[in-house]
């Protein structure tokens, strides 16, 4: 007979983009905060991470969240996140993700709540149509106009910034930004991070590639690589903040202007931000929706049972 570790999660998607939503039986990470307890799952648990996302449970676009008590008594949750690969300061479609979890499980109500992340707590405020609007960590462009030399591209142009996850930021004029041309797109993006990396900003693991708006009312279109190569099914929450901050930089949007980032899939987010000294504190308005709720089985007999990792 099997006996195997069961954990429950639920499965949301944020404007197409997936999130696993653990909200028991992940590993006992102690009273640490966010960063501390980041740094204990990531060398002791990084086994569970993989289980959780990866095939044959998961796949490569999946993004886990583990949702853990909060250090302050303020704020309603404590997050990490993690995909295929490794782990996420931040994520904007998956904080929505995890908001929608809540209050599907009724732990919480419209309105205001705190969630500590590993990159700083954020506020997440849950609207009546269950929409959320999150107040992101301070966002700033690191390098402006950067050139890297990609193989096979040629010199390629583009911004450096921090949105809760590191970007790098260029237009794409030669590929269509439409899902049909997603392969195309995924291999010039990730000649950008590979040649970006060796050429002095290992920290990006991120490449947005963006372009004009095609839907009306749009303000521009993106198409955002992750870490482990899988694109962004969303406009991606800390992508659109890594934009708005470079926008800002540039005079090309106002404090408290609306910005409509559409994704590859046509799916937006809506986003402001407030000056905060040189930086700017994002706003990200999206959508989650429950595709699941479920328990996972974890048996240690199984060859594939801490996944197929890459
Ligand atoms: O929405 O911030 C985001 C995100 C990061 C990686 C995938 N989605």
């Amino acid at each position: 007979m099997q006996t195997a570790k069961r954990i429950e999660a639920i499965d949301t998607h944020t404007a197409g983009e997936p999130t696993r939503v653990v909200i028991r039986g992940g590993p006992d990470l102690g009273q640490l905060n966010a960063t501390l307890a980041l740094d204990r799952f990531r060398s002791h648990h990084d086994g569970f991470r993989s289980a959780i996302v990866n095939e044959p449970r998961g796949s490569d676009v999946m993004v886990g969240a583990l949702v853990r008590h909060p250090i302050d008594p303020g704020s309603s949750a404590s997050v990490i996140f993690f995909n295929n690969v490794g782990y996420l300061g931040m994520c904007g479609h998956g904080m929505i993700g995890v908001i929608a979890a809540l209050e599907f499980l009724g732990r919480i109500s419209q309105g205001f709540h705190h969630i500590e992340t590993p990159v700083g707590r954020i506020t997440a405020q849950l609207h009546p149509d269950s929409s959320v609007t999150l107040t992101n960590v301070p966002s700033y462009r690191k390098a402006a106009d950067v050139v890297v030399e990609v193989p096979g591209v040629g010199q390629v142009c583009g911004d450096v910034a921090w949105g809760g996850n590191w970007f790098f930021l260029t237009p794409i004029h030669d590929i269509p930004l439409k899902i049909s041309y997603v392969d195309e797109l995924t291999s010039r993006a990730w000649a950008i991070r590979k040649a970006l990396n060796m050429q002095g900003f290992p920290e990006v693991d991120h490449v947005e590639l963006f372009g004009p708006a095609q839907n009306r009312g749009g303000s521009g279109r993106n198409f955002v690589l992750c870490p482990g190569r899988a694109y962004d099914r969303s406009p991606c929450g800390t992508g659109t903040s890594a934009k708005i901050a470079c926008l800002a930089e540039n005079g090309e949007l106002g404090e408290g202007e609306t910005w409509t980032q559409e994704g590859i899939l046509g799916t937006s987010f809506q986003s402001r931000y407030r000056k905060l000294g040189h930086q700017v504190v994002p706003t990200i308005t999206g959508r989650a929706w429950i595709t699941g709720e479920t328990t996972l089985l974890l048996d240690d007999n199984d060859p594939f049972c801490w996944g197929i990792r890459q």
